[in-house]
């Protein structure tokens, strides 16, 4: 969690589900009207990307009473027995392993397939994967992506392969499956492991069949930005019963019994409270669907025509869930850049990301060990300059969203006014991305 992002307690929001259509302060007419330039600011309020979803709250009330008065709060309890059953059932699949978040989730499952040497897996996406194979003394050899996709491009994924591979991971990012028979066959040939990190992909499909069925095993995220959330939670899923088992030693410190311990093991339970939680979201699935549904196509009507950006799109014919809204800005075409872009949004009020920005080979300490990675992923060194992740979920409704597109057309409208003016201010934001300050003179953005 960054520093002080999260709390915007001066800045009330609309509870769930009351998709506001008058939050908005004003339209713009001139460029010096952009809050950027000291304009009034297009919401009173903050609107992020991946403000939680709450589900039914009193159904959750309800069950952490029950919790209480059970006094029974980790440990394999009702709750926890019962979001991982409704896992499987969702999902089609035979072991739903419950965890305490999906970067644990992923390092359980890592320790018992007994990965070692070098593992294959994308540098565009969230630190967690590097991160866990890492901690566990494993090199991550990071790979390129398809721009068309955005995940693992299994071309290069050949080229990586050495003596010391022992794995591929692949990430289905934004819940767009990865080309699960390409790598499967790949793995297969060299004798490789193969598992997936699916935690944007709950409740999505690949060719009818839903993910989480494929490779060893996949790991969920249910982290409170996600579209279910178990406050912090993750899922390891599988259909090996043997791997189940292990995983499940894994997740409780190696314990058989009460007394004995037969192997390696961490602390990877899910509590009761998040399991409640896990429950209680899982039974808004569809409403949730329904709304990011909404919203992104909403989003997809506003801009379809708008110069310069494009939207990534989704493929109806599979089950999805939307939760991510992404565009990709062309800077020759639009006239503006992704970053001038955030930068204008954050003074709107508007906290896009820029995620996976810079790209996990970017960051520490992959960098200092290899600080030429980059050469070897054009593709994801593109990608992280043109990506911005825009708010949606339950939080957010029609009006706001047709406001953020209108202010998108504006922005490309007058690109060459707002750029001209962006070069004569110095806008500085920390690396923490607290809010933005402008001091005259050139403009400034903290490298990684
Ligand atoms: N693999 C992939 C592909 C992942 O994307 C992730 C996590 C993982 C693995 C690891 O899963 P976990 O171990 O976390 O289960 C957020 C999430 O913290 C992270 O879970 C997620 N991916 C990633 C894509 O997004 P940040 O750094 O953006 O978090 P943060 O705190 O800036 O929050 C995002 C926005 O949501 C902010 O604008 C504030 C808002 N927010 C956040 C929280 C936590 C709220 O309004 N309320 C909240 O309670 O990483």
């Amino acid at each position: 969690m960054h520093s002080d992002r999260g709390g915007d307690a001066e800045t009330p929001a609309p509870h769930d589900g009351s998709r506001s259509n008058i939050c908005m302060r004003s339209e713009k007419s001139r460029v010096e009207e952009l809050a950027i330039f000291g304009g009034p600011p297009l919401f009173p309020y903050k609107l992020h990307v991946g403000r939680p979803n709450i589900g039914d709250r009193s159904a959750l009330l309800d069950r952490i009473n029950d919790i209480l008065d059970r006094r029974w709060l980790t440990n394999d309890g009702p709750y926890l027995q019962q979001f991982e059953k409704h896992i499987c059932e969702l999902i089609g699949v035979k072991h739903c392993v419950a965890v305490c978040n999906a970067t644990i989730g992923l390092e359980i499952l890592v320790k018992a397939i007994g990965l070692s040497g070098e593992v294959i897996l994308p540098s565009f996406t969230f630190i967690a994967l590097a991160h866990a194979l890492r901690w566990l003394g494993i090199n991550p050899v990071f790979c390129d992506i398809d721009p068309g996709t955005h995940n693992l491009d299994p071309s290069h994924v050949k080229e990586l392969i050495t003596d010391r591979t022992t794995g591929i991971v692949g990430v289905h990012l934004w819940g767009r499956p990865c080309d699960v028979e390409q790598l499967a066959e790949i793995a297969r040939r060299h004798n490789l492991e193969l598992f997936f990190d699916a935690a944007h992909a709950l409740a999505c499909s690949h060719n009818g069949k839903m993910i989480g069925n494929f490779g060893t095993a996949e790991v969920f995220s249910f982290h409170a930005t996600k579209i279910i959330n178990a406050f912090e939670g993750g899922a390891i899923v599988t259909n090996a019963d043997n791997l189940a088992a292990r995983l499940r030693l894994i997740r409780n410190f190696g314990f058989r019994g009460y007394d004995t311990v037969i192997s390696l093991g961490v602390n990877g339970k899910m509590s009761e409270v998040s399991a409640a939680m896990g429950v209680t979201s899982l039974e808004s699935l569809e409403e949730l669907v329904g709304v990011n549904y909404r919203n992104y196509t909403e989003y997809s009507h506003h801009l379809e025509r708008v110069p310069g950006v494009s939207l990534v799109k989704y493929n109806d014919v599979e089950k999805c869930n939307y939760q991510y809204v992404v565009v990709e800005i062309d800077e020759m075409t639009m006239g503006i850049n992704r970053d001038q872009l955030d930068d204008i949004f954050w003074a709107e009020n508007v906290l896009t990301r820029r995620y996976f920005y810079p790209g996990c080979h970017r960051m520490e300490p992959y960098r200092t060990n290899d600080p030429k990675a980059g050469v070897h992923l054009p593709q994801t060194e593109r990608l992280a300059r043109r990506v911005l992740c825009l708010p949606t979920g339950s939080t957010v409704g029609s009006g706001e969203i047709s406001a953020i597109c209108e202010l998108i057309k504006f922005v490309a409208q007058h690109a060459e006014a707002v750029r001209q003016r962006l070069s004569t201010k110095r806008i500085l934001r920390d690396p923490q991305r607290t809010p933005l300050q402008q001091v005259p003179s050139i403009r400034s953005r903290p490298e990684v």
